[in-house]
């Protein structure tokens, strides 16, 4: 696995590496349903997508990632519940400041770092910049080319008008939405690098309202003005688009070397395309929450099968890792990895973790499937049912509780009719313990997105200066800091804006530490970033010498396999945006604190320690035996020294810097 990749690295342009890695293509149905498609048993032509079930698998219990748009897609690209991305309920972005974020590692992010190139065509929903609102592109989520929709294709299926290809608007198209979908990846697929294995991303609009579809097609299904035709007909009209795409895979890329996964992303709006399940879109029911799930990559996923064990876009992202067999991202996934009972190895297969969903408009607000059960339950405390999310609510959902549950065995009774609640006590106290711990771990990731601070900057409270805190930083002026280069180097370059101390982008390694050096302290600042670049905001601590500064080798690193030989650092924290840390999104400030005391070091992060670090403790000796830090005799030293503050490579942002002495 591990030689793949670096395989991958250092041969990139060879054809030897790139044969080891097979294609990834994502096929996405915005609002299908259960029962839409041939091969789930639904009353629209699918021939494309029923050979591919039947070439590769087909689940009969799989499962969208939310009954909504944004979430589901969220959870698709992340492997995460949506609400630990950021993203709560479908994204409106003219009122919200939601959007994926950008701290998440994107299945797209995670094929790129295995050296694939990456393309979305579709609709996106994952937050876009508007005028007043910063928020990433796909690009910034891994994409290499995207041609994308905010949301739903306008004025309809027909002739969009409001598709963005590479932060451009395209203008007026002329088409349905998914054949255009289809030219755009057709001609990424034949138009592209050759040398590298590729991830194309293909998210519909179709049968997503406002809907349209050829005459042609729609009369085999009914009227022209038959509402249930017409939705049909875009169903059909994406198959066929889907047979193009399918058909110049077979040209450019040889199908034994390409995984296809095809779903939906949440079930149908309508309720007679949902299998008679109970509810529809919008629903934590089965009709909100079941869609089709197919995988297909012939020679490795066993032909024909249809798996009936529970699974959803949860496990899109840690299934095409295993597939593929290189690793997912480090943060927590919610889903499992499917390639066990893909592979036909059932008995290997384990989910760590039932699926669960929440849904602040849907009631039951929860849901969770475990084995053939089902539960769900209305929130304990009012909140609105309104269809448009509001982000004052964060504070409530994330403390909310939950009560009214019910139970249901879905293998005796799929309609969830019949409430098992008070007939398995012991069953119901077992599953809403498991509910819990889910939900505990979500809610504890989700996003602020309602915080604004509204406190005075640069200042300090008549109890912070009871407690000896002094200003580093006034907000007006530079006082008492200057480059690390030479000690009588100015921070020239650097600038003062709406009392943020500002690092531009020119200023490559524009380094500025305090003049004065200290011992046993308290350092607290708040910093931002705007994109994430190598290496993050940086700080070190140098050590104090009487003429010249740095080159010391006692060394302090947050995580010891990244930046862990750098010469002029004493202490060197990172604080790269990453997913283990409780890092802000992209543009929100984070708030840091060090406390050196004795040879102790720790390193707070919005609140939250994530580094506790005595220097020269057997433990970290042990973790650095090779590196040439141990032989120096300052190594393992109590240490005082400048605070320097830095992003090697991206504009960066300061404010309210201020320390103390911990002295005695
Ligand atoms: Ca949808």
């Amino acid at each position: 696995m591990k030689f793949r990749i670096l395989l991958l690295a250092f041969l990139s342009a060879t054809a030897v590496a790139t044969a080891a890695l097979p294609n990834v293509v994502m096929l996405l149905a915005d609002d299908l349903g259960y029962e839409d498609i041939g091969c789930y048993g639904g009353p629209v032509k699918t021939p494309a997508l029923d050979q591919l079930a039947a070439d590769g698998a087909r689940f009969t219990d799989f499962y969208s990632g939310c009954a909504v748009c944004s979430p589901s897609r969220a959870t698709l690209l992340t492997g995460r519940h949506h609400i630990r991305t950021g993203v709560y309920s479908w994204i409106h972005d003219a009122s919200q400041r939601s959007h994926l974020l950008e701290r998440e590692i994107t299945l797209a992010e995670n094929l790129k770092r295995a050296g694939y190139s990456t393309a979305h065509v579709g609709k996106w929903h994952l937050g876009l910049p508007t005028v007043d609102k910063k928020k990433p592109t796909p690009d910034q989520h891994g994409f290499d080319h995207w041609f994308a929709t905010w949301n739903n294709a306008q004025p309809s299926h027909k002739n969009p008008n409001n598709f963005i290809r590479n932060g451009k608007p395209v203008g007026n198209t002329n088409g349905y939405a998914c054949q255009l979908v289809a030219d755009e990846a057709i001609h990424w697929l034949t138009e592209r690098d050759k040398e590298t294995p590729f991830f194309l991303n293909v998210w519909f609009h179709e049968p997503h309202a406002p809907i349209a579809a050829p005459d042609e097609i729609v009369k085999a299904y009914g009227g022209r003005e038959d509402k249930a035709a017409i939705y049909s007909g875009t169903i059909d009209n994406t198959d066929k688009a889907i047979a193009r795409i399918l058909a110049t895979l077979q040209e450019v890329a040889p199908p034994e070397n390409t995984l296809i996964v095809y779903a939906s992303d949440n079930g149908s709006y309508r309720n007679d395309r949902n299998g008679g399940r109970r509810g529809r879109k919008g629903m934590n029911w089965e009709g909100g929450l079941r869609v089709p799930g197919v995988f297909s990559w012939p020679g490795e996923i066993e032909k024909g099968r249809v798996h009936s064990e529970p699974a959803g876009i949860v496990d899109i992202l840690p299934t095409v890792c295993g597939l593929l067999e290189i690793d997912p991202p480090g943060a927590h996934l919610d889903g499992s990895d499917l390639s066990p009972l893909l592979r036909g190895s059932r008995k290997l297969f384990q989910r760590h973790q039932p699926l669960f969903w929440h849904l602040q408009k849907s009631r039951p607000i929860v849901a969770m499937r475990d084995g053939p059960y089902s539960l769900v339950a209305d929130p304990d405390y009012e909140l609105s049912t309104h269809n448009m999310f509001k982000e004052a609510w964060i504070p409530m959902i994330k403390k909310g509780g939950y009560t009214n549950f019910r139970l249901f065995d879905l293998e005796q009774d799929p309609k969830q009719e019949k409430n098992l609640a008070t007939e398995k006590p012991e069953l119901l106290v077992e599953l809403k313990k498991k509910l819990q711990a889910i939900n505990t771990s979500v809610m504890a990731d989700g996003a602020d997105w309602h915080l604004k601070n509204h406190q005075p900057h640069n200042t300090l409270s008549p109890a912070e200066k009871a407690q000896g805190w002094k200003l580093l930083f006034d907000g007006k002026k530079i006082e008492n800091w200057r480059r690390y280069a030479s000690p009588t180097a100015t921070v020239a370059g650097w600038k003062i804006k709406d009392g943020t101390l500002h690092k531009p982008a020119d200023i490559r390694a524009g380094d500025i530490m305090t003049v004065d050096a200290y011992e046993d302290f308290e350092f607290s600042w708040e910093w931002k970033l705007n994109a994430r670049g190598n290496n993050g905001v940086k700080y070190f601590i140098i050590p104090e010498r009487k003429s010249t500064v740095g080159h010391e080798y006692q060394m302090l690193d947050d995580s010891l396999t990244q930046d862990a030989y750098s010469q002029t650092a004493a202490f060197y924290l990172i604080a790269t945006p990453s997913m283990d840390k409780p890092v802000k999104p992209m543009g929100e400030w984070n708030r840091s604190r060090i406390l050196v005391r004795r040879n102790c070091v720790e390193h707070w992060l919005n609140n939250k320690k994530v580094l506790e670090y005595e220097c020269g403790s057997p433990a970290i000796m042990e973790r650095v035996p090779k590196t040439k830090f141990r032989k120096y005799p300052g190594f393992g030293k109590k240490f005082k020294g400048h605070i320097l503050l830095t992003d090697h490579k991206d504009p960066c942002w300061f404010r309210n810097l201020k320390i103390r002495n911990l002295g005695k």
